[in-house]
């Protein structure tokens, strides 16, 4: 892969943190909501969002819907991988449903381009690493990025994840729905920090957080009511698992990580796609403890003042 017309160094924004952030919007509500968050702070400067997972038409389009919903169609964005990088083992087959499509047409000024993997890599050169890569969907386009590139793609700043779960034994989608994208990310030596299930399943939105948010943004709140219809949790309250992971990219003090040598399960029966501990050096950084309500308030005073 050449980047000889791209190497142009882009310094950080008045220190602001260089934020990709790679998505499988649509489905659960948590992603909007974490891009809503992302868009809501004045540490991030977005250079890029990328689309993972089957459908990736529609999922552009929800999120060219929202970006231009805040106002910020000027945001690239790209086209992922749609399926895993392997069938078999414990990839789930199928496509997830959307909850929460939304069409758009017309002009998206920030402009549409192929190729997420190339997309990221194109921007760790341009920023001289000063990038954080988020992953809140399977980790298809972040391990191809890897294997086309393992050189480039070792200089990102930080790479944070929301995948897994490691004080149960369940199986984690995002993980599951791509096993072997995972198991090439732990290899990489990338180190990525990942905030699983046992954290990001006490952060929830209830009713009168919903309220402030829905007061200052009325598109968002209709997401979020459709989401809860069309999932059958009318009365529910949405799970924060992709902002928890947005926002500890902001503070690290929300959570408490331990360090970890982990291995996806690629064979197991029942528990293909889980990622269990294994003997050797860390190669990742797992979150055991939240602040819930440091967080939940820090996300809804971000998306309600
Ligand atoms: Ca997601």
């Amino acid at each position: 892969m050449c980047f000889l017309l791209l190497a142009t160094f882009s310094p950080s924004l008045d220190g602001k943190i260089n934020l990709w952030i790679d998505t499988d919007i649509g489905g659960d509500i948590d992603d909007a909501l974490a891009i809503s968050f992302a868009l809501s702070r004045p540490e991030f400067n977005i250079v890029g969002i990328s689309v993972v997972d089957d459908q990736n038409e529609r999922r552009l389009m929800t999120l060219q819907w929202l970006l231009k919903q805040f106002g910020r169609d000027d945001i690239p964005l790209y086209r992922g991988w749609g399926k895993p990088i392997l069938w078999g083992g414990g990839v789930r087959r199928g496509d997830a449903s959307l909850t929460y499509p939304r069409e758009f047409s017309g002009e998206y000024k920030g402009g549409v381009y192929d190729n997420a993997p190339k997309g990221i890599l194109e921007a760790i050169e341009r920023y001289d690493g000063d990038l954080v890569l988020l992953t809140v969907g399977a980790m298809t386009n972040a391990a191809i990025a890897y294997l086309s590139a393992p050189q480039t793609f070792k200089k990102l700043k930080k790479y944070v994840a929301m995948a897994g779960c490691f004080n149960e034994q369940k199986v984690e989608y995002n993980v599951v729905r791509d096993p072997y994208s995972a198991e090439v990310i732990l290899e990489s030596g990338i180190k990525p920090v990942l905030v699983g299930l046992d954290v990001t399943q006490r952060c929830a939105l209830d009713r009168e957080k919903q309220k402030k948010i829905k007061a200052k943004h009325p598109f968002l709140g209709e997401l979020i009511d459709e989401f809860l219809r069309r999932a059958g949790w009318a009365e529910g309250t949405p799970i924060l698992h992709d902002p928890l992971a947005c926002a500890i990219i902001i503070d690290e003090s929300l959570v408490k990580k331990e360090p970890r040598r982990l291995a996806v399960e690629l064979e197991g029966g029942y528990t293909r796609g889980m990622m269990c501990g294994a003997e050797g050096e860390p190669n990742a950084e797992v979150c055991v403890d939240v602040d819930v309500e440091r967080f939940l308030t820090m996300f809804v005073e971000s998306l309600s003042k």
